[in-house]
Parts: C-alpha cells; structure tokens; sequence
C-alpha cells in the first residue's frame, strides 16, 4: 500500500513541466517495474489488511467508479490449510454485492454470477483481480472517488463473516498494478 501510493504520488509530482513523452517513458518504466515484481508478493511480503479465522486478506481497493457500480479486488490467502469459499458480501455503501466470475468469449469478457462462491483452495489463494473473479458492488449511494474508504463485510463459509476497508484508487493506478 505504502508503496503503491508513494508510486503514484510521485508520478503526480512529476507531471507539471515534464513532456507528454517522458511521461510515456516513465509510465513505461513503472509498468516494467511492476511485472518484475514475484507473483506472490502480496502474500508473502505484505501485511494482511485482516487476519481472521485462518485467512488473511491482503491489498483490497476499489477502482473508482464512473457510475454507480464498482468492483472490489482483493487476495484472500488460507493459513488454515484447509480452504475456504467466498460466500457472500456486503458493502456500507452499496444496496447489495454480488460475487463475479468472468468469461472471456472471444474478444469479450461477460460477468456472471459465482453461484457456488468463490473457493479459496487449501493453503493457497483466491484473486479477485482485474479480468478475474471480482466482487460487484451495485447501487452505490452517491459518487465514490479516489481517497474513500469503502466498508466491506465478506462472509466465508468457515471463517464466517470479515470486516475490512477498501480504499478507492484512481484508474490510472490499476494499470500500474
Ligand atoms: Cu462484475
């Protein structure tokens, strides 16, 4: 987190007086950096924004929002070595939250619902990414932008109910990720 935003307010510090190019190149920079970056380094090298109950939850946001709907992402990690499934979800400032599978048909990714949930295998992981698996939240109650917190209560089958706080990032900043 501490470096994500450090990441990106060094970007916004450095776009006055800077050409739309080198800003390209930086941007490029930055990116290049990202996927260098091991896989599993939200797990293993980050503090869980929440351990509870044999899970730990890493790196959740929300990218902001045009409308009245956003995503939610997040890494849910088992510690307890024996999984979990994501069952529901809730959100202070979203009238419901539905858990989301993605399919990609060709050039298109439709959403759908995850009936079943979103299982967290025995001592790995669950994504919910960009792309990926995700928590849809709908019918949010005013304009949500980049410095809120969203308050989110996930429910696991094991693990029972997770509070826990999302920031909203700008777009800009998914990509970077
Ligand atoms: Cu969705």
């Amino acid at each position: 987190m501490a470096r994500r935003m450090s990441r990106w307010r060094a970007g916004r510090l450095a776009r006055p007086g800077v050409s739309a190019a080198l800003l390209a190149l930086a941007s490029l920079a930055l990116c290049g950096a990202c996927s260098q970056e091991p896989e599993a380094s939200p797990a293993q090298a980050e503090v869980p924004a929440v351990a509870a109950a044999g899970l730990a939850i890493f790196d959740p946001f929300v990218p902001a929002p045009a409308g009245d709907v956003a995503a939610l992402y997040l890494v849910v990690q088992d510690t307890s070595g024996q999984g979990d499934r994501l069952v529901a979800a809730s959100a202070e400032r979203a009238a419901r939250a539905m858990l989301h599978q993605t399919r990609r048909e060709g050039d298109t990714v439709r959403m759908l619902a995850a009936g079943d949930g979103l299982p967290v295998p025995a001592g790995g992981r669950l994504e919910l990414v960009p792309g990926g698996p995700h928590v849809m939240l709908m019918g949010l109650d005013g304009p949500v932008a980049p410095g809120d917190r969203v308050s989110v209560e996930l429910e696991f089958e094991r693990a029972g109910r997770i509070a826990l706080e999302a920031p909203v990032i700008p777009y800009a900043e998914v990509e970077r990720r």
